[in-house]
């Protein structure tokens, strides 16, 4: 993976301004939250940079990947929301040479969740809700769960999710139901 430096100069090249900006907010409340539950910083922070690395690309890279055989043809009912993540994860791999299990699991469930999550997995699934540049109703109750306990954080980011998705009337990916009934209505 080589320096934070050289992370940051790659991932920034993929992706706008702003977008980057968001993900060095995540990274932020993320070395926070890692710094809080014990994590190691390090692997937290390579997480945080790239977990929305495949965010900007266009859609033929996700579709070529599906087409290799290595996920169900279900996943093309979707789009980069869903992609950027599971599939992502890949590029991740490939490209920036990162081969921590933990870190690319955390980078393919940082948008569903998961049944069952890492402690990393749960702080950037949760620090991508948080950052500081995230503005919504609940957003305050969310900061304040994910520094009481981080499970209930994650259970209260999902639920929240499945609202909103059930409110645009989109898709919802069945990964993210499993998560909603492990960690919510449990
Ligand atoms: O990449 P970010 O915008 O930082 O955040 P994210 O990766 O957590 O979420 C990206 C979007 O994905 C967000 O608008 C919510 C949406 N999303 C999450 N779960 C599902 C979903 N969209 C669909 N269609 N189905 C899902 O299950
Ligand atoms: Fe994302
Ligand atoms: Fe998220
Ligand atoms: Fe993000």
């Amino acid at each position: 993976p080589g320096t934070r430096e050289e992370l940051v100069k790659k991932v920034s090249a993929t992706m706008s301004p702003k977008r980057f900006s968001h993900v060095l907010r995540v990274e932020k409340v993320a070395l926070e939250l890692a710094e809080y539950y014990g994590e190691e910083l390090e692997k937290t922070s390579v997480a945080a940079l790239v977990h929305d690395y495949a965010k900007e690309r266009p859609d033929e890279d996700f579709i070529r990947q599906i087409d290799k055989g290595k996920y169900s043809q279900d996943l093309k009912a979707y789009g980069n929301e869903i992609w950027h993540g599971i599939i992502g994860a890949d590029f991740v791999a490939e490209e920036l040479e990162i081969s921590d299990e933990a870190i690319l699991q955390a980078v393919r469930l940082h948008t569903t969740g998961a049944k069952e999550m890492s402690r990393l997995a749960q702080i950037i699934y949760v620090a991508d809700f948080i950052e500081d540049g995230r503005d919504f109703p609940g957003v305050a109750t969310a900061r304040r769960l994910a520094f009481e306990n981080l499970a209930s954080a994650v259970a209260f980011e999902t639920k929240h999710t499945l609202q909103f998705l059930i409110e645009k009337e989109v898709k919802v990916y069945p990964k993210t139901i499993e998560t909603y009934n492990a960690w919510v209505a449990n």
